[in-house]
């Protein structure tokens, strides 16, 4: 599978096609109780993607800020536990490209519609920057920017698939990453829509 992207990051191309269905069955169960929503911004603006969480820790942003919370805003209730599914998934995948006993605490889960776009950002809000971050395409393709260390630098475009992982880990961590805008389309699993899971050890 492996498509070595830069020093700390790889690509694992496809690897979960063959579990997307049992992921997505997993997100379904997870989005029962905690609904996909439009965050707001610090500045008060709603995001474009929809997001939601499970597991110990679920990140969030409002007119506070960037944060994790054990605790669901929407409902007032801790996230879903991460299901066993998602959580052996995101351990093999972090194997598979070098990083042993990942124990992600938090699964950040975003839906894109056509037309969502995420702009550039770095993810800096967990406490560990030795631990990877796992993410997993499901669903409509997309371009991914993949940046330097500082916002100015050239970023790369890289298209992710249905199915495609990608392992975020050592000098990779803190670059600065986005999406362009979701293409109108249909894909079979999904639908109109892309879901895109990252699996982080925030606490
Ligand atoms: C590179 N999500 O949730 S996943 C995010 O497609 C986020 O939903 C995008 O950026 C998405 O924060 C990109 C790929 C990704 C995730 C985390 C990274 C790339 C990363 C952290 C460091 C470097
Ligand atoms: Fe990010």
């Amino acid at each position: 599978w492996q498509e070595p992207l830069a020093p700390g990051a790889v690509v694992l191309r496809g690897f979960a096609r063959a579990h997307a269905d049992t992921l997505l069955a997993a997100v379904q169960a997870v989005t029962a109780e905690a609904p996909f929503r439009h965050m707001l911004t610090p500045g008060g603006l709603p995001m474009s993607v929809a997001m939601s969480n499970c597991g110990a820790l679920g990140w969030i942003t409002d007119r506070q800020g960037y944060r994790y919370s054990p605790v669901d805003p929407h409902s007032g209730q801790p996230w879903p536990p991460i299901p066993a599914s998602l959580l052996h998934f995101a351990r093999q995948a972090a194997a598979e490209a070098g990083f042993a006993d990942f124990t992600p605490d938090a699964c950040l889960i975003n839906r894109y519609a056509p037309g969502t776009r995420m702009s550039l950002h770095q993810d800096r809000d967990e406490r560990d920057f030795t631990r990877p971050i796992v993410s997993v395409s499901l669903g409509l393709p997309i371009v991914f920017l993949f940046g330097g260390m500082e916002r100015k630098d050239k970023a790369a475009r890289i298209p992710l698939s249905h199915g495609d992982v990608v392992v975020w880990g050592g000098p990779a961590r803190l670059r600065f990453h986005g999406v362009l805008p979701l293409k109108d389309g249909h894909h079979p699993a999904t639908g109109d829509c892309r879901i895109n899971l990252t699996f982080r050890k925030a606490g």
